[in-house]
């Protein structure tokens, strides 16, 4: 029997009704920067997130090594397998995935920048990288500037320190030696003996370390700016037997770490909260997707926490370690 188009209209209203009816899902795709525990709990962040607003979630494969020469190929295929509606990614470098981002956000996928960001991070003001809904994430230059502090009380204010970082063009490792920096040189009777970059591989970061301090007798503190800058320094400085006269504040929570830390071969550790980043991701893209008038934050700061070897075992602690 034919039906006419009203009957039909009653009828595709009152199945939309229904519940149970499903529209399309929303798409997300989550790029990570690297494959390290910090991706991986933010991927559990996104995960947990993501099934709760009912998106279809894909995550593309984890990148083998930092920098965008390994993670933009990666990108452009998942994007051109997936479409999504929204990209939750962390870019490696400042400058060189503006292009990339710009020309995926133009054919249609709102993005949000996570952990990392593209030109100074400030979205808010007009320029050629202002496309994202916003940049979550740590505030790395404070925190550069923390670890400094810190360091400076571990070794009584006095002496050289070094510095063992990974990329210069990815925003987060900037900041944090920007602010070490700057921290270090509020201090007269403190030195920085160097900087060095250890493109995200913790044996080139051991090795530097090493070098530093047999080039520099007189190191007495190492600040190491994530998790293969950090491991790769606490090494160098054990291998070399200079254990707690050497003293170490490291940069993410790995169980690594942790372990260094309470064995006395690390002094601080700083944890993120990769997790948070990843589900307050989830959360504003969604609302945002949903209703395109809701004003979603351009900078959105999780915070951090420090580990000591007084607190390493609180209870309360322990979600602070990376997954
Ligand atoms: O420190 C994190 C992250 O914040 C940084 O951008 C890159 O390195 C890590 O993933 C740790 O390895």
């Amino acid at each position: 029997m034919k039906k006419s188009p009203f009957i039909l209209a009653i009828l595709m209203i009152a199945l939309v009704a229904m519940p149970g009816f499903s529209q399309a899902k929303l798409k997300v795709l989550f790029m990570p920067g690297v494959a390290d525990p910090f991706y991986f709990t933010m991927e559990k962040g996104i995960r947990a997130a993501a099934a709760k607003a009912g998106v279809d979630l894909s995550v593309a494969e984890y990148p083998k090594a930092w920098g965008p020469e390994y993670q933009v190929p990666i990108l452009q295929a998942a994007v051109a397998r997936q479409r999504p509606d929204l990209l939750l990614i962390a870019p490696t470098s400042t400058d060189a995935l503006k292009a990339p981002l710009k020309a995926i956000y133009d054919k249609g996928t709102e993005i949000i920048t996570v952990d990392t960001f593209i030109g100074d991070g400030d979205y808010s003001k007009a320029s050629d990288y202002s496309f994202p809904l916003s940049y979550i994430g740590s505030d790395n230059e404070l925190g550069g500037r923390q670890m400094a502090e810190h360091l400076a009380k571990l070794v009584g204010e006095t002496g050289k320190v070094f510095c063992e970082a990974t990329n210069p063009d990815a925003s987060s490792v900037q900041g944090r030696v920007k602010g070490f920096t700057a921290g270090v040189a509020e201090y007269p009777n403190m030195t920085l003996a160097g900087v060095e970059w250890c493109q995200d591989v913790q044996q080139k970061a051991q090795e530097q370390t090493l070098a530093a301090l047999q080039k520099n007798k007189d190191i007495v503190g190492i600040f190491g700016t994530n998790v293969f800058s950090a491991q790769g320094a606490y090494q160098a400085v054990v291998n070399a037997g200079l254990t707690g006269a050497v003293k170490i504040c490291s940069w993410d929570a790995t169980l690594e770490l942790i372990g260094a830390l309470k064995k006395g071969q690390v002094d601080l550790v700083l944890a993120q909260k990769p997790g948070e980043m990843g589900s307050l991701a989830i959360e504003w893209g969604v609302k945002y997707l949903k209703d395109n008038s809701v004003q979603v934050p351009k900078k959105i700061i999780p915070g951090f926490e420090f580990f000591t070897r007084e607190n390493v075992n609180d209870p309360a602690m322990q979600q602070f370690i990376y997954q």
